[in-house]
C-alpha cells in the first residue's frame, strides 16, 4: 500500500491536542516515519562517486578519536582568567544520546588545575580515628575487591544561571552541563576502613586531595561505609588526569564536590573539618536568614535534551523529544512530557533499566502542529521526590540561592520552529 508522509501523520493518535500520542501507541508506524527521504532522490545522485568508496582507509590507530565532524562536539571552557585552573567545563549534553558520558566529555571542575600525578608516587593514606593507620600504593590496591557501577556525578553548582531573573540564552549543556554519568570501578571504601580498624569514637571522614590546593570534604562516616568507593577505572580505562588520576572518592548521588579528585588522605575524625567548601562555599543562606549547610543528596531533576535552546524544528510533524532524568535519592521512577507549558502532561517512556544514582534517558514522540510550544519535562524518584517548578523552588529558597537548582526547565519553541531557553 502506497500512503504519503504527511498521511501517516493523520493517523498519529493525539492525547487531547497536545501532540503528544498516548503511551501504549509509541512505537506505532505512523510515528516512526519522520525523517527518512525517498531512496529514488539518493540514487539518481550517484552515491558510487563518493571518494571513500575507491581509495583504502586510514591504517589502524592505537587510541582512537571522534570523527574529525564531530569536533565541534566538545566541552565548553569556563574558567576563571586570573587562576586558568580553577572554574568549569560542561559536558555538551545536547550534542550526546543515551546515558554514558565519554571520558573526554565528563564535565570538569577543577579548584587548582589538573595535576600531574606519576601514580608510582602516589599513596592514600588511612588516619586518625583508627587501630591501625594504613598506606596504600596503586599495586596494593590493584589487589583488593572491586566493585563497578553506573553514576551520575552533578557539581551542587549545575544549573545556577537558572537562578537569573531573565532566562539565559545558551545551549544545554553549558548551563546544565556541570553533570556526568560514567561506570565507575573502584574498592568499596568499607573494606579498607576495617582494615585500618575504625574506632568507635569515628563519625566524620576527612578527604583530601594531592592537587596544590589540597581540597578537603568531611563525610559522615556511615555513607562511607554503606556505598563510598575509591575509584581506579572510569568507563572501563583508568581514569581521566582530569577527573582524578589515578584515584578519586565517588560518593553515590551525594553532591560533586565530595567526590575528592587526586585522593591522598582520608582521616577518621569525630567532627567535620569546617573547610572552606563545606562553610564559605557550597552552603547558602535562606529567606528565614539560617544557611543550608551540608546539603548532600543531589535532587530529583530532569532536562529536554532534544530539541533544546539554540536547535530548530525543521518543519511541522514528528519530533522526538529525547532528554535525561537523574536523582542522588535512587532510580527515576516516571517522567512526564508537557509541550504546553505544563497545562497538561503525559508519560515518557524510560529507557531500561532504570539504575539508582544514574542518568535516566527519556523519550516521547511529539508532533508539532508548527504552533508556538513551550516543552517542559518533570521527573519523579522512586523516594516520590516530584521536580519542582521554577516558581515553587524560588519561593522556598529565595531569590538568593545558588545551589541545588533542580526546577523544571523550558523551551520554547516559535512558529518558525525555533527553540529558546524560557522560564
Ligand atoms: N581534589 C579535588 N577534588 C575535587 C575538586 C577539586 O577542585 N579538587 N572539585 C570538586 C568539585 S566542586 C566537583 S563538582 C567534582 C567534579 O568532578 P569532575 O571534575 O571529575 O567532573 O570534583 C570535586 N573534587
Ligand atoms: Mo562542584
Amino acid at each position: 500500500m502506497k500512503r504519503s508522509r504527511d498521511e501517516s501523520l493523520e493517523q498519529f493518535p493525539v492525547a487531547a491536542g497536545s501532540g503528544l500520542p498516548e503511551r501504549r501507541r509509541f512505537l506505532r508506524r505512523g510515528l516512526i516515519l519522520a525523517g527518512a527521504t525517498s531512496a529514488a532522490d539518493t540514487l539518481a545522485q550517484n552515491p558510487g562517486d563518493l571518494p571513500w568508496l575507491h581509495v583504502p582507509g586510514q591504517p589502524f590507530s592505537t587510541y582512537g578519536q571522534p570523527s574529525p565532524y564531530e569536533r565541534y562536539t566538545a566541552r565548553r571552557i569556563s574558567s576563571n582568567r586570573a587562576v586558568a585552573g580553577n572554574g568549569v567545563s560542561f559536558t555538551p549534553l545536547e550534542e550526546l544520546e543515551g546515558t554514558v558520558t565519554p571520558n573526554g566529555l565528563h564535565f570538569e571542575r577543577h579548584h587548582n588545575g589538573v595535576p600531574q600525578i606519576d601514580p608510582e608516587r602516589h599513596r592514600l593514606t588511612v588516619h586518625g580515628r583508627v587501630r591501625q593507620p594504613l598506606s596504600f600504593d596503586m599495586k596494593s590496591l590493584l589487589r583488593y575487591p572491586m566493585r563497578s557501577q553506573m553514576l551520575f556525578i552533578e557539581c551542587g553548582g549545575n544549573s545556577n544561571a537558572g537562578w537569573h531573573a531573565e532566562p539565559i540564552q545558551r545551549p544545554v549543556g553549558s548551563v546544565h552541563g556541570l553533570v556526568s554519568c560514567a561506570e565507575w570501578t573502584g574498592v568499596p571504601l568499607s573494606i579498607l576502613l576495617d582494615e585500618a580498624g575504625v574506632d568507635d569514637s569515628a563519625s566524620w571522614v576527612i578527604a583530601e586531595g594531592a592537587d596544590a590546593g589540597a581540597m578537603n570534604m568531611s563525610i559522615p562516616l556511615a555513607k562511607m561505609r554503606d556505598d563510598c568507593m575509591v575509584a581506579l577505572y572510569q568507563n572501563g580505562e583508568r581514569l581521566r588526569p582530569e577527573n582524578g588520576y589515578p584515584m578519586r572518592l565517588i560518593v553515590p548521588g551525594w553532591e560533586g564536590v565530595l567526590h575528592v579528585k587526586w585522593l591522598q588522605r582520608l582521616e577518621l575524625a569525630d567532627q567535620p573539618v569546617m573547610s572552606r567548601n563545606e562553610t564559605s562555599k557550597y552552603t547558602e543562606l535562606q529567606p528565614s536568614g539560617k544557611a543550608r549547610q551540608f546539603t548532600f543528596t543531589m535532587d530529583c531533576k530532569s532536562l529536554i535534551t532534544s530539541p533544546s535552546h539554540g536547535q530548530a524544528l525543521s518543519r511541522s510533524g514528528v519530533h522526538q523529544v529525547s532528554g535525561l532524568a537523574w536523582s542522588g535519592h535512587g532510580r527515576i521512577a516516571r517522567v512526564e512530557v508537557s509541550v504546553d507549558g505544563g497545562m497538561t502532561w503525559a508519560d515518557a517512556v524510560l529507557q531500561s533499566p532504570a539504575q539508582p544514582r544514574c542518568f535516566t534517558r527519556f523519550r516521547m514522540p511529539w508532533r508539532w502542529d508548527g504552533r508556538p510550544a513551550l516543552l517542559k519535562s518533570r521527573a519523579t524518584d522512586e523516594a516520590g521526590h516530584v521536580q519542582p517548578e521554577r516558581v515553587a523552588l524560588l519561593a522556598e529558597r529565595g531569590r538568593a540561592g545558588y545551589f541545588h537548582y533542580n526546577a523544571i526547565v523550558a523551551w520554547a519553541v516559535d512558529d518558525d520552529g525555533l527553540v529558546s531557553h524560557s522560564y
